[in-house]
């Protein structure tokens, strides 16, 4: 019997039209994860979807700001994932994934990947992912994934210089956000299928194709200082692989820069 048939009977089996079932469409809030967050501990369904136009408090991670003016994607979907190994990390990286297979599909453009959350077209954050898992009882109840999408946004704060670009910049025009969002929630519901079904290896086989981390020198800070190497690889865990001084380390911490 092939996977795919094996998979086909499987109870885990989704509801093809999950992502996006239930959309609470909000003018401007905090942020569409902490409103993802409480509809989740009131027990909104898998695939909930909150969007705003704006976001007063959109936030990054460690709290760092995000920038949330009209004209962008600011977006929260709700995930219950079942069994195995699925988690903040993971699903992060599979959502990068979404969004440069989304860029690519409808407007052409080449996005990469900064290990584990930026999306960058010509070295600039297009987009930024935030996953967090709340729990119940020290027991996951749910994912609340953000996605940030500089869509049509034009002007930036001077902060972040030429950090940020959009797609209004990249492709000198306005986007749908309507074509934008739906195409994305497609997307990640279709990785997402992947994830719950056949766990985290074919994703991660995508996801380096996509990334501009592996084979680059990093520079990150650890508890023993401040430390070089070179990133070579995603384990299944999610963890970027970096070899210093010949050693191999796994990191989960997320703040490095590429040296070259
Ligand atoms: C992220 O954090 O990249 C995750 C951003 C997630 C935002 C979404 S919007 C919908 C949902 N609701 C929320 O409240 N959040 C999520 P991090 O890797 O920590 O990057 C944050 C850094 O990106 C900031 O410190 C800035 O340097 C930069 N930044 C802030 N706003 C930006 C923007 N609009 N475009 C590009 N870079 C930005």
């Amino acid at each position: 019997m092939s996977k795919e048939q094996t998979s086909r009977g499987e109870p885990k089996e989704l509801n093809p039209m999950l992502m996006g079932s239930r959309i609470h469409y909000l003018r401007r809030v905090s942020s569409t994860n902490d409103v993802a967050s409480e509809l989740a501990y009131q027990g909104a369904p898998e695939g909930t979807v909150v969007v705003a136009e704006a976001q007063d408090e959109g936030r990054g991670r460690l709290r760092r700001r995000w920038f949330s003016p009209p004209g962008g994607l600011w977006i929260s979907v709700i995930l219950r994932p079942r069994g195995g190994p699925i988690d903040a990390l993971r699903i992060t990286l599979t959502a990068g994934l979404s969004v440069v297979e989304v860029l690519r599909d409808l407007y052409d453009l080449k996005a990469t990947i900064k290990w584990p959350n930026d999306v960058r077209v010509k070295s600039r954050k297009i987009c930024g992912v935030l996953s967090e898992m709340d729990s119940i009882e020290d027991q996951m109840d749910h994912v609340v994934l953000g996605f940030g999408l500089n869509a049509n946004v034009n002007e930036f704060p001077e902060e972040l210089g030429e950090e940020a670009t959009s797609l209004i910049r990249e492709l000198g025009k306005k986007v749908s956000l309507f074509e934008l969002s739906k195409e994305l929630l497609k997307g990640l519901e279709k990785w997402y299928l992947v994830l719950q079904r056949d766990g985290f290896e074919p994703i991660l086989k995508e996801w380096v194709k996509h990334s501009d981390t592996l084979g680059r020198r990093v520079r990150f800070k650890d508890q023993e200082g401040l430390r070089e190497g070179e990133a070579f690889g995603v384990d299944l865990d999610g963890s970027l692989l970096v070899k210093i001084e010949g050693e191999t380390r796994k990191i989960f911490i997320s703040d490095y820069i590429y040296v070259d």
